[in-house]
């Protein structure tokens, strides 16, 4: 074998006569040989992950948040909400692999001190009467059925005028943000945005009604792949894919699979979500994670919409999209 010489400013010239004397030297300047097999390894076959497909049950966690009430001060505590980590050995708190969604409660009366961050956030509005969120200075209704959108770097915060406790669930982007890193975070300067003005026909909210109206006038897929959906148009916050799709009574939709790791919320109705092996039988507020790559079809028992969140935006946009039907 030949001898290579190495020519080290820092140091003596190294000889590489051997692989020892090669992974040495590979350790020493922090490279690592791309063809020895390793733990991980750097290719697979097709998409993998160690996200498992999950449901979690609003009655449940909403049980939970209201005995939370008495606890937590949102004052201090600045959101009271209870994140959907996905449950793998080592997961922090993502629920799929870009996303994060957790439920959230406020009391009559309170108010959420406003702050700002890069993750992108929307809200999916359970149960709540009177409850309003502060974004960049407008006030806008959060009542159930309702989608309200606080895009990167926009001031939120939220406050509650009516009698009983608000519930909804929040969706962010914050496991790609930490993935990307380009993450700030700002509270705001007197921890509550000053009112600058009152709007229910607001850019940042999809009001139930307009939901509804959309979706009596949405095509059905000739493919079978969802029911009639409608796009929530979102161009301040393009990481996430928005849907609502409704469900008629018994409707199927085809089993299927793509490698957009998405997240659905069952914003009315009931019936069950296959994933894999798995059968879920979920009821309004209930949510379902559907990791990538993951076929999964849904099959309803009564009339439903469903909410989807999503990085299928992003899978496209890097031409990383492939979906099929199994
Ligand atoms: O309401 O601003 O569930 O910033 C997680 C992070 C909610 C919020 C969450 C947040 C919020
Ligand atoms: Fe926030």
């Amino acid at each position: 074998m030949d001898t290579v010489m190495i020519k080290d400013n820092a140091g003596p010239q190294t000889e590489i006569a051997s692989l020892d004397d090669l992974y040495r030297e590979t350790e020493r300047l922090e490279v690592t040989p791309g063809w020895v097999g390793r733990d991980r390894p750097i290719f697979w076959k097709e998409p993998r992950t160690d996200f498992v497909p999950t449901q979690w049950r609003y009655r449940q966690v909403r049980d939970a948040l209201a005995s939370a009430g008495t606890l937590i001060d949102v004052a201090l505590a600045e959101r009271r909400n209870l994140i959907l980590r996905n449950p793998f050995p080592g997961n922090n708190f993502a629920t799929v692999r870009t996303l994060v969604c957790a439920y959230q409660m406020i009391l009559p009366g309170e108010v959420a001190p406003s702050h700002r961050h890069s993750a992108h956030a929307l809200r999916v509005i359970l149960d709540a009467k009177g409850s309003y969120s502060v974004v960049n200075g407008e006030k806008t209704p959060m009542a159930s059925g309702d989608i309200i959108l606080t895009p990167g770097g926009h001031w939120h915060g939220h406050g509650h005028e009516g009698a009983e406790p608000a519930y909804w669930l929040d969706g962010l982007d914050i496991p790609l943000v930490h993935l990307m890193e380009p993450m700030f975070f700002e509270e705001y300067p007197d921890k509550y945005e000053k009112i600058a003005s009152v709007a229910a026909d607001s850019r940042f909210r999809f009001c139930r009604d307009a939901i509804l109206a959309g979706l009596d006038t949405a095509k059905s897929d000739p493919e079978e792949g969802h029911g009639p959906r409608i796009t929530l148009e979102a161009p301040d916050m393009p990481t996430m894919g928005l849907t609502v799709e409704r469900l008629g009574s018994g409707q199927r939709t085809r089993r299927q699979r793509s490698t957009a790791n998405r997240i659905f919320v069952v914003m009315e109705g009931s019936g069950e979500t296959k994933v894999g092996e798995e059968t879920f039988a979920w009821q309004k507020g209930d949510t379902v994670a559907i990791p990538t790559w993951a076929p999964f079809s849904h099959q309803s028992t009564s009339d439903s919409q469903l909410f989807c969140m999503s990085d299928e935006p992003l899978m496209r946009a890097f031409k990383y999209y492939r979906s099929e039907f199994v």
